[in-house]
């Protein structure tokens, strides 16, 4: 099995989802400055700082239903967890094969040299405008261990999540509104092989047409109950 999340499953974990109108991160702020390559490049500090009170935004939520539930898929099958979130949620509730094509926020490194930045990062209850990044030994500047618009994403991650979708025999795609790529290609690899995919989104996306079901509800409520629902979705 192999479960395709995105914002949407640690929305209920208190985490605002990107593209949500009301809530969504981006509500206030322009993505393409602050989560691009080109944005680090004019603006560090203002990346930074919106990272900064991301990290400890993450760091200070819990699991929720939704994420305890693939874990525990794993008494009963072999579960791959390929995701778009940079949390940790999905490890803290215990999967165990957890492929992040997005990179991480709890990891950091040079944007130099590439070398991983080990020491702390302030604690950022509030979000503020403007903080500079560390400096590498080498002079470049520490930024977070995730994938911007127009970066590429990290090979292993990659090539192991199509694998996880090649090698399914059902997808789950929960909680992601399918329009940032390549990630948004790994359900189409799987309905282009005949997979059963099942989404779980309280909104219709560009995969609802073309997803064997489409659940209309959220992760917390539906993911608990959808193994046994399994054999009437997809028979
Ligand atoms: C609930 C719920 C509840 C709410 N329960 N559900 C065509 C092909 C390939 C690429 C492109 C292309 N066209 C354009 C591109 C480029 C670009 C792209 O896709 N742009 C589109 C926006 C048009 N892609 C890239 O730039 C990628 N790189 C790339 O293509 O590289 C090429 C290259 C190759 C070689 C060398 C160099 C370059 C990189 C994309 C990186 C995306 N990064 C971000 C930020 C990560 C760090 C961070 O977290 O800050 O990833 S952007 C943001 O979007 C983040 C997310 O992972 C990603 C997806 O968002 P997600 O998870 O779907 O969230 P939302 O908010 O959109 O949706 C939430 C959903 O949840 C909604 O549907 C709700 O209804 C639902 N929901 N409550 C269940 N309780
Ligand atoms: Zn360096």
């Amino acid at each position: 099995m192999t479960v395709f999340s995105g914002a949407g499953i640690s929305a209920e974990s208190g985490v605002p989802t990107f593209r949500d109108v009301e809530t969504g991160l981006w509500a206030e702020v322009d993505p393409y400055e602050i989560s691009s390559a080109d944005g680090w490049r004019s603006h560090p500090d203002r990346v930074w700082a919106w990272y900064l009170w991301r990290h400890h935004m993450m760091g200070a939520v819990a699991p929720n239903n939704a994420h305890r539930a693939v874990a525990a898929w794993e008494d009963y099958a072999d579960v791959h967890v390929v995701t778009q979130n940079v949390d940790n949620l999905h490890e803290r509730a215990g999967s165990n094969q957890v492929y992040h094509v997005h990179g991480s926020l709890f990891e950091f490194h040079c944007d130099r040299c590439g070398a991983a930045y080990l020491g702390e990062v302030p604690a950022m209850p509030e979000p503020v405008e403007s903080v500079d990044p560390p400096r590498c030994a080498c002079g470049g500047l520490i930024r977070p261990n995730v994938v911007w618009f127009g970066e590429a994403l990290p090979d292993r991650a990659w090539q192991q999540s199509v694998d996880a979708v090649i090698n399914a025999d059902v997808v789950v795609v929960v909680g992601t509104s399918s329009v940032v790529y390549p990630a948004a290609g790994l359900p189409e690899l799987a309905v282009a092989s005949g997979t059963p995919v099942i989404e779980v989104n309280p909104e219709p996306t560009p995969l609802t047409s073309t997803a064997t079901v489409s659940l209309r509800e959220k992760a917390g409520a539906a993911l608990p109950g959808l193994l046994q629902r399994l054999p009437a979705l997809i028979g």
